[in-house]
C-alpha cells in the first residue's frame, strides 16, 4: 500500500551560501530519502525553501549596508539554483517573505491567541541606545553561562549547543556598535510551554523509534523544565504580529518559519491547479510528517513547533524527525566567518555532484560528528565508484559487447554459483530498503555497494575471459548474472548518482521509470543489445584535491584576522566547601633540576615558609631548571603525595594553559606559607 510522506527539510537562512555541513546536516539525507520512496512508489513530496526573517537576515544586511529585502532575494535565488543543480529534488521550494506566508502565520498566530494560548507580559530586554534599537537574540553576544564560550549568541551557545536568552550572558555586548547594552521593558506574547509540558512529554514518550541523539535532547529540555518562551519580536523586519496593541512588533522568526513548510505547500498546491490538495499532506491522520534538520534545530521541531502545531488541532505533528549531528572539514570545525568551509557551488564548478552525493552519504554524521576531507573525497571517489561501481559495471558492459556483440546471453543450465550470485540481489535490495526506512543512510549507501563488491568477485571468481573458449555457455551465464547484478544497481543506486544511474539505464536499454519493487533478477531480458558507452566514473588525481586543501588553506589564512578564540568547556560547579578543601599557599622557588629520563619533568625545591617541599612539575618542555629559581608561586600544598619517576612529589604548583598550551606561572607577592584563597 502507498504511504503518504511529507518531507521537509530545514528551511536555510537566505543570509549565505549553502555548504557542505549544510547538505550533510539536512538536505542530502532528505533528498536520498525522499527519492527512495519516491522510488518505491509512495506519495511523497519534499518541501524546502528560504527562511528570510529573523536577526540572521538583518545583521549580514547591516554588515553589508544592503536592505534586508536584497540581501533575501540574493540569497533566495542562489540557493534555490545551487539546489537544484545538485539534485537536492525539492517539490517545491519557497521562500518566508511570501504573501501566502504572512497570511498563514499571522492566521496560525491569531488561532492560537484566540484559544487564549498566549501570554502577554512585560519583559526586562537588553536596549542598545546608540542604535535605538532592542536587542532580541543574535543581536546580543557575550559568555555562555553553560560552557565559557566567548562568542556566545543571545539566543543559543553555538559551541556547547544550549538555548539561551539574551540576559543569560555573561558581559553581554550589542552586535550592532559593540556597546553594553541597557535594560529597558517591552510587552511581549509568550507560549507557556511550561503548562504544554506534560502533553509534549506524552506525545514524546510514543515516538519509539527516534535517532538516540534526537531523543536525548528532547529529554534533557524536558527534564530541566519548560519555561514561557516568546514569540513575538521588537524588530522592523519579519511578519508583523496581527493584533492592534503590537506596533513595531513582528512574529519571532521561530514561530513563523516552521509555519513555512506549511505556507510552502499551500503554494505547491496552488502552482499544481488543486489549491486545497496541502490538506491531504497537513491534515490527514495518514500523513507521515518527516523533518530533516541539523541538531541545532531539534528543540524547535521536536518541542516548539509541536507545541503549536498541538494547540492548533488542525495539523499532523511530525513522525520523525532524523536529525543529523555537525559536519566538520579537514578535522577542523566548519566556519563561515573564518572561510573554512566548502561552497556548494565552488563545488560544482569543479566536480560532478553525484560524486559528493556519493563521499558525503557514506560520512553522513548520523549519530555523531563526521568528517569531511579532501583525501577521502579522492579515496572514496576513487577506491569505491571507480574501483568497484565503476569496474564491475564496465567488465561487465564491455565483455557482453565484445564476446556477444552486446547482446546479453541467455541463462542456461546455471551453476550454484551463478544462482548464489543472481540471490545477492534480492538479499541486498532488502537490506537497503530497511536501512532506507530508518534513515540509515550511510548503511543503505554501503549496502547498496556490497552489491557491486560481490558482482565483482563473482566475476573474477567465474573467470569469463576463459570460460569464453573453455565452456562458451559457463561465459554466457556469467555474463548474463553481471548485467542483471548491473541492472539492479542502475535502480537500487539511483538516490544515491541520479545522473550517473540514468546514464547506465540508457546503456542498458532499460526505461528511466523502473520503480524499487519491479528491481529483480532478471530486469535485462536475454538479447538485450547493451553499450559499454563511456567510464561511469573517472578518477581524481591528487594534484585536483590537493589544489582544493590549498584553497581551504589560504582563505582561512586571509580570515586569520579574526580568529575565534576556542575556550576549554567550564567544569562542572563545585560547592565553596569543596572550593575550600582545598590548601592553597605561597611559595618560592629555591631550587630546580632536569630529571634525567623524563621529557617533561622538573624536579623543584618550594620553601613554604614552614617547610621545604619537593614538587615534580611537567613543565621541562616550556622552561630550563635555572630560569624558574627564584620565582614566587602558588602551591596546591595539601594534595595528596605522588610518586613519578621513583620520586615522590608532594603538591603541585599553579600554573595557567594558554591556548597555545604555552604555560605560565600563577605568581604572587605574598611571602612563602601565606594562605591563597
Ligand atoms: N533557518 C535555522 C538554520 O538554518 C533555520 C531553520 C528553520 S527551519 C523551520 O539552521
Ligand atoms: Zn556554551
Amino acid at each position: 500500500m502507498s504511504r503518504r510522506i511529507l518531507v521537509t527539510s530545514a528551511l536555510p537562512y537566505a543570509n549565505g551560501p549553502i555548504h557542505l555541513g549544510h547538505l550533510a546536516g539536512a538536505y542530502l539525507p532528505a533528498d536520498l530519502y525522499t527519492r527512495f520512496q519516491r522510488l518505491k512508489g509512495n506519495d511523497i513530496i519534499h518541501i524546502c525553501g528560504s527562511d528570510e526573517h529573523g536577526v540572521p537576515i538583518t545583521i549580514a544586511a547591516e554588515k553589508e549596508g544592503i536592505t534586508p529585502q536584497e540581501v533575501v532575494d540574493r540569497y533566495h535565488t542562489a540557493n534555490k539554483k545551487v539546489f537544484d543543480r545538485f539534485g537536492i529534488s525539492f517539490d517545491y521550494y519557497g521562500r518566508t517573505s511570501s504573501e501566502t506566508h504572512k497570511k498563514t502565520s499571522q492566521d496560525f498566530f491569531l488561532n492560537l491567541h484566540e484559544k487564549g494560548l498566549f501570554r502577554k507580559k512585560s519583559q526586562e530586554q537588553f536596549y542598545d541606545e546608540e542604535a535605538n534599537m532592542f536587542l532580541p537574540d543574535r543581536y546580543v553576544k557575550g559568555t555562555c553561562p553553560k560552557c565559557g564560550y566567548a562568542e556566545a549568541y543571545g539566543d543559543q551557545c553555538e559551541k556547547c549547543g544550549s538555548s539561551l536568552s539574551p540576559t543569560d550572558l555573561i558581559d553581554p555586548v550589542s552586535a550592532l556598535t559593540g556597546n553594553k547594552p541597557v535594560v529597558k521593558s517591552t510587552d511581549h506574547w509568550f507560549i507557556p510551554l511550561g503548562e504544554l509540558q506534560g502533553d509534549l512529554q506524552k506525545w514524546i514518550d510514543t515516538r519509539k523509534d527516534w535517532k538516540s541523539n534526537v531523543v536525548g535532547q528532547c529529554k534533557s529540555w524536558l527534564d530541566g523544565g519548560l519555561a514561557d518562551r516568546a514569540v513575538t519580536r521588537d524588530l522592523t523586519w519579519g511578519v508583523p504580529v496581527p493584533l492592534p496593541d503590537a506596533d513595531g512588533k513582528v512574529l519571532y522568526v521561530w514561530f513563523d518559519a516552521p509555519i513555512g513548510y506549511i505556507s510552502a505547500t499551500k503554494e505547491w498546491a496552488a502552482e499544481k491547479g488543486e489549491p486545497e490538495l496541502w490538506k491531504e499532506y497537513w491534515q490527514d491522520e495518514e500523513t507521515s510528517l518527516v523533518h530533516f534538520i541539523g541538531k541545532d534545530n531539534i528543540v524547535f521541531h521536536c518541542i516548539m513547533f509541536p507545541a503549536m502545531l498541538m494547540q492548533h488541532g488542525d495539523y499532523v505533528l511530525p513522525e520523525n524527525v532524523p536529525a543529523n549531528e555537525f559536519l566538520n572539514l579537514e578535522g577542523k570545525k566548519l566556519s563561515t566567518s573564518r572561510g573554512w568551509a566548502v561552497w556548494l557551488d565552488e563545488y560544482m564548478e569543479e566536480f560532478d555532484s553525484d560524486l559528493l552525493r556519493y563521499v558525503l552519504g557514506t560520512t553522513l554524521p548520523e549519530t555523531k560528528d563526521s568528517d569531511f576531507s579532501w583525501k577521502d573525497f579522492q579515496n572514496r571517489v576513487n577506491g569505491e565508484l571507480a574501483d568497484i561501481l565503476g569496474n564491475f559495471v564496465f567488465r561487465a558492459l564491455s565483455f557482453t559487447e565484445r564476446f556477444f556483440d552486446g547482446a546479453v546471453p541467455t541463462l542456461s543450465n546455471p551453476s550454484e554459483k551463478d544462482i548464489e550470485a543472481l540471490e545477492q540481489i534480492e538479499i541486498q535490495k532488502k537490506k537497503v530498503e530497511e536501512a532506507y526506512n530508518s534513515y540509515h543512510f550511510r548503511e543503505a549507501i554501503n549496502e547498496t555497494m556490497n552489491l557491486a563488491r560481490a558482482g565483482n568477485r563473482y566475476f573474477t571468481e567465474t573467470e569469463p575471459w576463459k570460460t569464453r573458449k573453455e565452456n562458451p555457455e559457463a561465459c554466457g551465464n556469467t555474463l548474463y548474472v553481471c548485467t542483471q547484478i548491473t541492472a539492479a544497481l542502475s535502480v537500487m543506486f539511483q538516490p544515491v548518482l541520479p545522473a550517473a544511474m540514468s546514464k547506465l539505464r540508457n546503456q542498458l536499454g532499460l526505461p528511466d521509470t523502473i520503480s524499487w519493487d519491479e528491481v529483480n533478477k532478471s530486469l535485462v531480458p536475454a538479447d538485450t543489445v547493451v553499450s559499454q558507452g563511456s567510464i561511469l566514473f573517472e578518477k581524481i588525481e591528487d594534484d585536483v584535491v590537493d589544489k582544493q586543501v590549498k584553497k581551504l588553506e589560504e582563505r582561512a589564512a586571509q580570515n586569520a584576522g579574526t580568529p575565534e578564540k576556542e575556550y576549554e568547556p567550564l567544569k562542572k560547579e563545585t560547592t565553596f566547601d569543596q572550593f575550600i578543601s582545598l590548601d592553597l599557599r605561597a611559595g618560592k622557588i629555591v631550587s630546580a633540576e632536569k630529571i634525567k629520563k623524563s621529557k617533561k619533568l622538573i624536579k623543584i625545591s618550594v620553601d613554604l615558609g614552614f617547610e621545604t617541599r619537593t614538587i615534580l612539575s611537567g613543565i621541562a618542555e616550556f622552561f630550563r631548571p635555572d630560569e624558574v629559581v627564584g620565582k614566587s608561586v602558588v602551591v596546591v600544598a595539601n594534595l595528596a603525595p605522588k610518586k613519578m619517576m621513583g620520586i615522590e612529589s608532594n603538591g603541585m604548583i599553579l600554573m595557567g594553559e594558554d591556548s597555545e598550551g604555552k604555560l605560565h606561572f600563577v605568581e604572587t607577592d605574598a611571602e612563602p606559607g601565606s594562605t591563597v584563597n
